[in-house]
């Protein structure tokens, strides 16, 4: 059983490019929620999602996605069930520049697993520290009761957002084909 419509939760920490993702890749104009950043030591950006942002998708094989960002901001977590119900598939964006990106990845991790099982997870500003260790993450994974698609990437790029959902539909495909 193949699904030709799939509903995709965009999760993680502020500032790293849930909103850019879906914007790079929608065909429809987004319907997003942007307002004034009044949490400027979380992160200086002006603006950040306050509810939901939501894009649609066509990949190559004419499988279409419906996009849906949550806020970062955990002061509305509440809005994360609200978006994530029902999706197939979560991709968990994680600043690389934040103070602590493996105890943001955790966090997000540990909460929107609950939506979906299957899940990618894209790791963004890589260009902006390069003195970090990359390989912080691969030990983080290996520490996890499951193993994850782990990608180091920047939510402008089209193709890296493209790789990203890709890879979650073909994992989702194995899985529905051996069920259906
Ligand atoms: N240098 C750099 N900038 C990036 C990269 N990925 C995204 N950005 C920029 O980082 C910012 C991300 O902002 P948003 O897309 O609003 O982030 P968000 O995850 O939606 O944040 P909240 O809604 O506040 O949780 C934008 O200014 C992007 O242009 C990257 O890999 N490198
Ligand atoms: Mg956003």
């Amino acid at each position: 059983m193949i699904l030709h419509q799939y509903k995709i939760v965009f999760g993680g920490s502020i500032g790293a490019g849930k909103s850019t993702a879906i914007q790079t890749i929608s065909e429809i104009d987004v319907i997003s929620t942007e307002a004034k950043n009044t949490d400027t030591s979380t992160h200086q950006k002006p603006q950040t999602t306050v509810g939901i942002d939501y894009g649609e998708a066509t990949l190559d094989d004419g499988v279409k996605i419906g996009l849906y960002g949550t806020p970062g901001q955990q002061r509305f977590d509440f809005m994360w069930p609200m978006v994530g119900l029902g999706a197939i598939g979560a991709v968990i964006l994680i600043d690389h520049s934040a103070s602590n990106p493996i105890q943001d990845l955790q966090f997000y991790y540990d909460a929107f697993k609950a939506f979906s099982s299957h899940i990618v997870i894209g790791v963004t500003h890589v260009d902006v520290v390069k003195d970090r260790d990359n390989r912080i993450y691969q030990q983080w994974m290996a520490k996890q009761d499951k193993l994850h698609p782990l990608f180091f990437i920047d939510a402008r790029q089209k193709k890296d957002i493209l790789l990203m959902l890709e890879t979650l539909i073909a994992k989702i495909e194995v899985k529905l084909e051996n069920v259906g």
